[in-house]
């Protein structure tokens, strides 16, 4: 671990005891220094972050939750997983808070564990809508084990169908009704989704995975205190460690708490506790909330420069960190243009749109956000130069000469803004 205080070590170093694994890690950190990372859920976590997720933690077991546990020897551990609870919970004013899922959908896995039995009848949007595997779709288990109803977005405008999702509920009555994207660019109307709930008595759960940085900072309308439980993994626009938290009303303390474990997980992951605690407190100063009305900014820019490209953007622009490209007009499928920005140093990822006509694992659009490119101080300048290289590769993804020339341009002005997290190279 690269901490500011001098250790010194009684064991040779990861790059004698495994030159092969070192040597990958350090290809990735020049992979990540060199290129424009601009995939939505991916982010630079800070060197702290990395430092206490890289920690001596990691050697512990802690079954059971702070002064309630299995094993002894939790003296710290309790107090760090104390910690990181009043911290997220101070951060977003939630009644109650629990760190300990693995991810967001072992967060989410909870929810349906909590308030469901196989068979019940669960309702999200789908996928293809921009929904999230785990909010029922038919190849996850949510999909399978559950009757899950399934809301989309409109044909017209690619927004929300909250009328589609009331109807559906009303017809179906499900037990839990997810809200929350993974590939949504427009602002979600939590309220709309809690008066949805309670016309047909289900428990409202708010994803937030993607949101939860925009929203601890205020720059996306929060649904703590409306949803009777927000789910997130801490690592998106978060920028903390890979991990997930669940947050929920008092009243479900106890069915949530009981769903992570014993319900669905073992030992929880303290050293991610740690780096979400150390998160939470990044996430409360005022740098962190310039931050998020900056990536929605740097958004707003990219998004523009695009359009003005003659590029096709679902719903035809963003109010948050993301976007996404209908490549349709273009003639380049999503997976073809996601390949070639890759070789330009430019990384997304390809991405169904609405109603595609396509398949999943080649689809007709990418999705691109700016979380990752706004965490290395980059701004609307640089926004809207890697508009410019997106539509060269696009036009040129055949021509190697010219990505090739367009990931040393994207290297150069890299070099000019420091990724957090990653040693200067
Ligand atoms: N985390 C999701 C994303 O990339 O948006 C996928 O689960």
């Amino acid at each position: 671990m690269n901490t500011a205080k001098q250790i010194t070590w009684h064991e040779p170093p990861l790059a004698e005891t495994d030159p092969e694994i070192f040597a990958l890690i350090e290809r990735e950190e020049a992979y990540q220094r060199d290129t424009v990372r601009l995939i939505p859920s991916e982010n630079y976590a800070s060197r702290g972050v990395l430092e206490a997720a890289g920690s001596v933690l990691s050697n512990k077991y802690s079954e059971g939750y702070p002064f309630k546990r299995y094993y002894e020897g939790q003296a710290q551990i309790d107090a760090i997983e104390e910690l990181a609870c009043k911290r997220v919970a101070e951060l977003f004013g939630a009644e109650h808070v629990n760190v300990q899922p693995y991810s967001g959908s072992p967060a989410n896995f909870a929810v349906y564990a909590a308030f469901a039995s196989p068979g019940d009848t669960v309702m999200g949007m789908m996928l293809p809508a921009g929904g999230h595997l785990t909010h029922g779709w038919g190849v996850s288990v949510t999909g399978s084990f559950f009757k899950a109803v399934q809301y989309g977005v409109r044909e017209n405008d690619h927004l929300i169908d909250y009328d589609q999702a009331r109807n559906l509920a009303k017809e179906h009555r499900p037990k839990i009704l997810f809200c929350g994207a993974t590939a949504y660019p427009r602002i979600i109307d939590f309220q709309a989704f809690r008066s949805i709930a309670d016309e047909v008595g289900a428990i409202l759960v708010a994803d937030i995975a993607h949101i939860s940085g925009l929203v601890a900072a205020g720059v996306h309308p929060s649904p703590v205190g409306l949803a009777d439980v927000v789910t997130s993994t801490t690592h998106k626009t978060f920028r903390g460690p890979r991990g997930g938290m669940i947050m929920c009303k008092k009243a479900h303390r106890k069915a949530i708490n009981k769903a992570v474990f014993p319900g669905l997980q073992g030992g929880p992951h303290n050293q991610t506790t740690a780096a979400i605690a150390v998160a939470a407190r990044e996430a409360a100063t005022p740098e962190f909330k310039a931050y998020a009305q900056k990536i929605v900014e740097n958004a707003k820019a990219l998004a523009e420069e695009l359009n003005a490209r003659g590029f096709r953007l679902v719903t035809g622009g963003t109010d948050n960190h993301l976007m996404v490209v209908d490549l349709t007009n273009k003639g380049v499928p999503g997976k073809t243009a996601a390949k070639a920005l890759d070789r330009a140093g430019i990384v997304v990822n390809s991405n169904t749109v609405p109603f595609d006509p396509r398949t999943p694992f080649d689809p007709s659009g990418i999705r691109i956000g700016t979380p990752a490119i706004t965490s290395r101080g980059m701004g609307m300048g640089e926004a809207k130069r890697i508009g410019a290289w997106i539509d060269d590769v696009v036009t040129h993804h055949e021509d190697e000469a010219v990505l090739t020339r367009i990931a040393a341009e994207v290297k150069e002005m890299c070099s000019q803004f420091p990724a957090p997290g990653l040693p200067i190279g």
